[in-house]
């Protein structure tokens, strides 16, 4: 990858991490209400992911979706806005949070329904088949998702029928409060495909390239060859299940997440970066000043939108 490809990636991880620490600050100051879930510890997998599709590709996820949405191009200013409920968010201020959407940059949710989005994904994958374009979908999941039903319903008909999408199960150890352990016969998630006869891999969703590159096979395959892919993305989130849940919960231990920031997949990859004497000191202050005035401007933004009209409740229930 090109070094000015990677300063972008190093650039939107940045964008992401940033944008969410204010985000947690704007909810406890109330500017934000309602379900909130951070995605703080695993943006290596939406900025790797994203970077091997083309802009016009499709991007799905659940709830934990500020990440994906920014990755994909989502403006910053109309993301916090949706975050704060008003009218000029991307959603305008009706989805909030886990219903964030953009159909322009190819995003379509933002999904609160555990395994919700799979069918979804699977239809978008048909649909594109069946018009005959080449664009490649991308289906994000939690770990906590694959024992649904939806799940293996869509694997089946998705490798049935031969569709061009991408499972990406982002696995972060744990389901709200439940470990993978507890709720889960088998630990490698990515051996669910072995029962669609379905193209699979595990990463190390800490890693951005090695993110890149496991999904760049996988999108090569799908838009070649139109087959799905299964990919398990081991990753660990630093934060809460939600805006309601604090750190460090009965479930895991202040140690365990600890250790886990040690493999902070921002500054595993600065490090990288800074090695390879592809950026420096300046550059790194340049860039969080770049990043400290966007994330400024959402915030100002969102604050200066108007609430939604009243009226408006009984716009966009369904699409023409
Ligand atoms: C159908 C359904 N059942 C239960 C819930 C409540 N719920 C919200 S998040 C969650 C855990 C999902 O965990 P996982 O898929 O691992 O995603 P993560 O939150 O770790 O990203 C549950 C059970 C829901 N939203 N939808």
């Amino acid at each position: 990858m090109k070094k000015e490809k990677l300063l972008e990636l190093y650039r939107m991880m940045l964008l992401i991490r940033r944008f969410e620490e204010r985000t947690a600050q704007m909810y406890g100051l109330q500017k934000i209400g309602g379900f909130c879930h951070l995605y703080i510890g695993q943006e290596a997998v939406a900025v790797g992911t994203v970077a091997a599709l083309r802009d016009d590709d499709y991007f799905i996820a659940a709830y934990r979706d500020h990440g994906h949405i920014l990755a994909k191009g989502g403006d910053p200013k109309a993301v916090m806005a949706e975050l704060f409920g008003k009218a000029g968010g991307v959603s305008k201020g009706k989805g909030g949070s886990m219903h964030l959407f953009d159909v322009a940059k190819g995003f379509y949710g933002g999904h609160g329904i555990v395994a919700g989005q799979i069918p979804v994904a699977t239809g978008m994958a048909f649909a594109a088949k069946y018009r005959g374009e080449d664009r490649v979908t991308v289906c994000s999941m939690g770990e906590g998702t694959v024992h649904q039903g939806a799940f293996h319903e869509s694997l089946n008909l998705a490798s049935l029928w031969k569709l061009p999408v991408i499972y990406l199960i982002e696995n972060n150890r744990y389901g709200m409060g439940t470990p993978l352990e507890r709720a889960s016969a088998v630990w490698d998630l990515s051996q669910k495909a072995c029962s669609y006869d379905m193209a699979r891999a595990t990463v190390d969703g800490m890693d951005v390239l090695k993110v890149h590159e496991v999904m760049a096979e996988a999108v090569e395959r799908a838009r070649k060859l139109s087959e799905p892919s299964l990919i398990e993305a081991r990753t660990y989130r630093f934060r809460g299940h939600s805006m309601s849940d604090p750190v460090h919960s009965h479930y895991r231990t202040k140690d365990e997440v600890e250790e886990q920031k040690t493999h902070d997949p921002l500054l595993k990859f600065q490090s990288y970066l800074l090695e390879k004497k592809y950026i420096n000191e300046d550059q790194i202050k340049a860039y969080e000043d770049e990043i400290k005035t966007i994330v400024k401007e959402s915030v100002d933004f969102a604050e200066n939108s108007p609430e939604p009209a009243l009226e408006a409740i009984y716009e966009d229930v369904y699409v023409e």
